[in-house]
């Protein structure tokens, strides 16, 4: 049974992952931990430390504490913040990476899972099934820590024998916490504006095709992946993982079909061009055949279960 330390679980993907984890191990195998309790649910639901991501110390202590022998590192500021705070970004993303490779390389901890994103794209990478391996030049300060943070995983692991599996997710799509500060939240918050006040004002236009994923789908991705056989990973900076490719667009036509009366209107910002520089869909052929990766939902059937989900929330 492994013993798992989740940092920064009160963010979109921790809270949901945090939960999972439980059921799959067993509440005390899985400690919680953020910079702050802004999740008092997620708190109060287990094991929870105040863990700031950039310090060493209280990550390590935290680790021997507890006896962890797998980390889950979630922290990280994401693609719209990082163009904000571009030197928060990159202390953030890149310092508490070391951290945690540091500690799996000195034999504290043997597996980590760290989050890459398809934010490694740029605009000179095929838009369209863009593969495993291809030309990566990101344009953000969030794309940027990605790909340097990919290539780290793999230098550790090829040349120091660490256990380190990551995905590059697409945007996730939940109903449980709400994501932050990316450029995919759009998909997010479109659910909660029609449920709220039958309309919503897209920050992208209306023919911006991105890869997204829901959340039941992500989570099971990244713990197949973590229970993979790594004799069978051929993937050691990060995976590509496809599910679904929409627009806004598409998506508010999916969402009118259980309210007729919604509508979207589309003030494009600052994030059209992070958007624009990203593919539209993803070929996840490696993650398939390493460790037979397959999404359950499509469009239809994530929009149908957000609305459910949601609407329990706002009766
Ligand atoms: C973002 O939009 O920044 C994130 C991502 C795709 O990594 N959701």
């Amino acid at each position: 049974m492994p013993r798992i330390l989740i940092i920064g679980a009160c963010g979109q993907i921790g809270t949901e992952l945090t939960t999972e984890l439980r059921t799959k191990y067993g509440t005390n195998h899985v400690i919680a931990s953020d910079i702050n309790t802004r999740n008092l649910e997620l708190v109060n639901s287990g094991p929870f430390e105040i863990i700031d991501a950039k310090n060493f110390n209280a990550i390590r202590d935290c680790c021997i504490n507890y006896n962890i022998d797998t980390v889950y590192l979630m922290a990280a500021l994401l693609s719209a913040t990082g163009e904000k705070y571009p030197m928060e970004a990159w202390d953030l993303n890149m310092n508490s990476l070391f951290h945690v490779l540091n500690l799996a390389k000195d034999g504290v901890i043997k597996h980590v899972f760290w989050p890459s994103s398809i934010a490694v794209f740029g605009p000179t990478t095929p838009k369209v099934n863009t593969p495993q391996h291809t030309i990566c030049e990101p344009t953000t300060v969030y794309g940027i820590t990605k790909q340097v943070g990919e290539r780290w995983c793999e230098y550790y692991h090829r040349k120091l024998g660490v256990d380190v599996r990551s995905i590059r997710y697409p945007g996730i799509i939940s109903h449980k916490a709400m994501p932050g500060g990316g450029t995919t939240d759009y998909a997010v918050e479109i659910y909660h504006e029609a449920l709220k006040n039958g309309h919503y004002t897209c920050f992208l236009d209306e023919h911006t095709e991105l890869p997204m994923i829901f959340m039941e789908d992500a989570i099971k991705a990244t713990i197949d992946l973590m229970e993979a056989d790594g004799n069978n990973l051929t993937i050691r900076s990060s995976y590509n993982l496809a599910s679904i490719s929409f627009t806004p667009a598409e998506l508010a036509n999916s969402i009118k079909k259980h309210i007729p009366n919604f509508s979207i209107s589309y003030e494009p910002d600052f994030r059209q061009a992070i958007a624009d520089s990203w593919p539209s869909s993803i070929d996840d052929s490696v993650a398939q055949k390493d460790w037979n990766w397959q999404a359950n939902y499509d469009l239809e059937s994530m929009t149908t279960e957000m609305l459910k989900q949601l609407k329990k929330k706002y009766s």
